[in-house]
């Protein structure tokens, strides 16, 4: 039956992970998939979920069909985070959310609301490098995709004057994604004010913003800063949609619980969007998983445990900036040739560091070090027992 079936490539950043566990050194270090670790190296399970995993345990309610749109309690709570409590279309009803599939599920629908409803051209911009799966999602939804320049080789940083000009030259009315915050791969984000200008510019040509905020507090350690972008959009008048996850954030990874809104310009409009998203999602996958949105739901609704995540979320956070400041200070102090300013200026789960893939390649068969064949590394892999070793190998490969 299958016999015409071709074998498929694997994901090249879940890949990595199987060479890593193939590896028998004991030194072996995996940067390759971005999922936090603790200091010691393993994953962390937040405080302020086990306390909530208490309480939920302790209340044991039915395991019931959630709505198709999810949780309800979970999707107010999620939007307010994202949006803020006094946000405009929270405040007047024209907010469309649903429950998804944490942020890949979110992207889906997304992009597949747009496949089907968006009245402009079904293209959507991309930025390069994007989060690779961003790609394959996108055209699965029957979307075709283009991409604007972000990332400049030579700084090692944003290409801004490159972004701004393909943003502009793409047609009236395009499909624009921008990560919110802590761009994967490259760590690299706009400044505030480069985002005013992205705004004008994206109001200018009619454009449609799709904001993806897979990292909100985890980069920065601020829930309001990382938020910034989305905030921003909102109070300019854009109709903007936001895909969100508590992968990162809450270090929910395998919950799968996100959520996507689309802002509408009425609570009619919203209520026909609404039942657009029902129609999307019951042939999918029928109803979210629940238990997930309950742990949310119980940290966000109660503001003694809300200030406790706040605080562990800028853990996480604070942890992978004094990752940066050690990787390069040590980076530094043995001389490595390069500028490696940007490991301590890019910000989030990633950073780019400008590894060639033969470097790459050298760093897994000498020193058992594994990453992503495009130079990227998961800060949250770094740790005080082996980030020396990474800098001291890393400037091996640099002087070849
Ligand atoms: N978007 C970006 C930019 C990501 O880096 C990720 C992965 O971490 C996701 C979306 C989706 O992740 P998840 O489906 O685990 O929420
Ligand atoms: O970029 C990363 O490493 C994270 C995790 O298919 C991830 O976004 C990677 C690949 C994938 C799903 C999640």
């Amino acid at each position: 039956t299958w016999a015409n079936v071709p074998a498929g490539p694997p994901d090249p950043i879940l890949g990595v992970t199987e060479k890593f566990k193939a590896d028998k050194s004991p030194k072996k270090i995996n940067l390759g998939v971005g999922a936090y670790r603790d200091g010691q190296g393993k994953p962390y399970i937040l405080p302020t979920v086990k306390k909530a995993e208490k309480i939920l345990s302790d209340a044991m309610q039915d395991k019931e069909y959630l709505p198709i749109t999810g949780l309800a309690d979970f999707t107010k709570l999620a939007a307010e985070l994202a949006y803020g409590k006094d946000s405009k279309p929270i405040v007047e009803k024209r907010l469309a959310i649903t429950q998804s599939i944490s942020g890949t599920g979110a992207l889906r629908i997304g992009t597949a609301f747009l496949a089907r409803h968006y009245p402009g051209a079904k293209t959507i911009y991309l930025p390069t490098p994007t989060w690779g799966n961003h790609i394959p999602i996108s055209k699965d939804s029957g979307l075709e995709v283009k991409q604007y320049k972000y990332f400049n080789k030579e700084t090692v940083g944003l290409d801004f004057e490159g972004m701004k000009a393909d943003i502009k030259a793409a047609p009236e009315g395009s499909i624009i994604l921008l990560h919110a915050c802590a761009h994967n791969p490259t760590g690299i984000d706009p400044t505030e004010a480069q985002w005013k200008e992205l705004s004008d510019i994206v109001k200018e040509k009619k454009h449609f913003p799709f904001f993806d905020m897979a990292y909100q507090g985890f980069a920065s350690g601020d829930i309001l800063k990382d938020a910034f972008a989305v905030r921003y959009f909102i109070e300019q008048g854009h109709q903007l949609l936001l895909c969100q996850s508590f992968a990162k954030n809450m270090g929910l990874y395998g919950e799968r619980v996100g959520a996507i809104s689309f802002v509408c310009e009425s609570p009619e409009e919203k209520a026909r969007v609404d039942s657009q998203l029902k129609i999307l999602i019951r042939p999918l996958y029928s109803n979210p998983p629940v238990h997930g949105a309950r742990l949310v739901s119980t940290i966000l609704s109660s503001p003694e445990l809300t200030q406790e995540w706040l605080v562990e979320v800028k853990g996480m956070a604070d942890r992978i900036i004094e990752m940066r400041e050690r990787l390069y200070n040590k980076l530094v102090e043995l001389n490595t040739p390069g500028e490696w300013g940007h490991i301590k200026s890019q910000i989030g789960m990633f950073s780019f560091t400008g590894l060639k893939a033969e470097q790459v390649d050298a760093l897994a068969e000498k020193a058992s070090i594994y990453l992503t064949r495009d130079g990227r590394i998961s800060m949250a892999g770094l740790n005080s027992n082996n980030v020396d070793y990474f800098a001291e190998s890393v400037s091996k490969a640099v002087k070849g």
